[in-house]
């Protein structure tokens, strides 16, 4: 068996990357050991950011594990690409995020609150990373926050094709359309053809 560590500290993150990945023929899927220093995520771009956490935790886990890290975030037009690479820093909590953004957005009409989530994931080994993609799915801003499902800025992401928020969408539906079930899905497909 190969083992792949989930190298993320988000909990919601971790639920929808073992939802697709478990169950992977010859790997083992893990959580990242508790109580390990934090990687610094001092890049500019959400590829930037996977590559470093994908290096640094691989580094501090030694040789032998394949190690997944996740960038992501929210890209609103309107604010200039903002809260982007700076999403898990805008405010200090899901809910206080999601109101300082519908705060910055009050007086922005439906038609310009469009939005997209991007997800960047990197695979290294050994230090290095072997692989990285990226994946994204657009949206708009909704003016309040609905559903109880998935995390961060969920209840405020709205599918217009689907007039529903992606908090409405129970994982399993979430990552068929999600940035990040979008990005898994390549990265199942090399893990399965036997790769990192
Ligand atoms: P790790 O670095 O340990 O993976 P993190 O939460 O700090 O955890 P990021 O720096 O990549 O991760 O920040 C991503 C933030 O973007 C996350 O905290 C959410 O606020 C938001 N985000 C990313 N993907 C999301 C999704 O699928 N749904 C809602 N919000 C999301």
């Amino acid at each position: 068996m190969k083992r792949l560590v989930v190298a993320t500290t988000n909990a919601g993150k971790v639920r929808e990357i073992v939802a697709v990945l478990d169950g992977l023929d010859g790997w083992s899927v893990e959580p990242l050991p508790s109580g390990l220093p934090l990687a610094d995520e001092t890049g500019s771009t959400f590829l930037a950011n996977a590559s470093r956490k994908a290096e640094f935790y691989s580094r501090t886990l030694g040789p032998d594990p394949w190690v997944v890290a996740d960038d992501s975030g929210l890209v609103v037009d309107a604010l200039d690409g903002r809260p982007g690479v700076l999403s898990s820093r805008y405010a200090p909590n899901d809910e206080a995020r999601n109101g300082k953004l519908l705060g910055e957005l009050r007086d922005i009409a439906a038609s310009d609150r469009s939005a997209r989530f991007v997800c960047a994931l990197a695979l290294a080994r050994n230090g290095r990373v072997a692989w990285t993609t990226e994946r994204s799915v657009e949206g708009t801003i909704a003016f309040q926050p609905v559903g109880t499902h998935g995390f961060g800025y969920d209840p405020v992401f709205l599918l217009p094709a689907l007039g529903r928020t992606m908090a409405e969408l129970p994982r399993e539906a979430k990552n068929r359309i999600s940035h990040r079930g979008r990005a898994l899905e390549t990265l199942r497909a090399r893990l399965e053809s036997g790769g990192g």
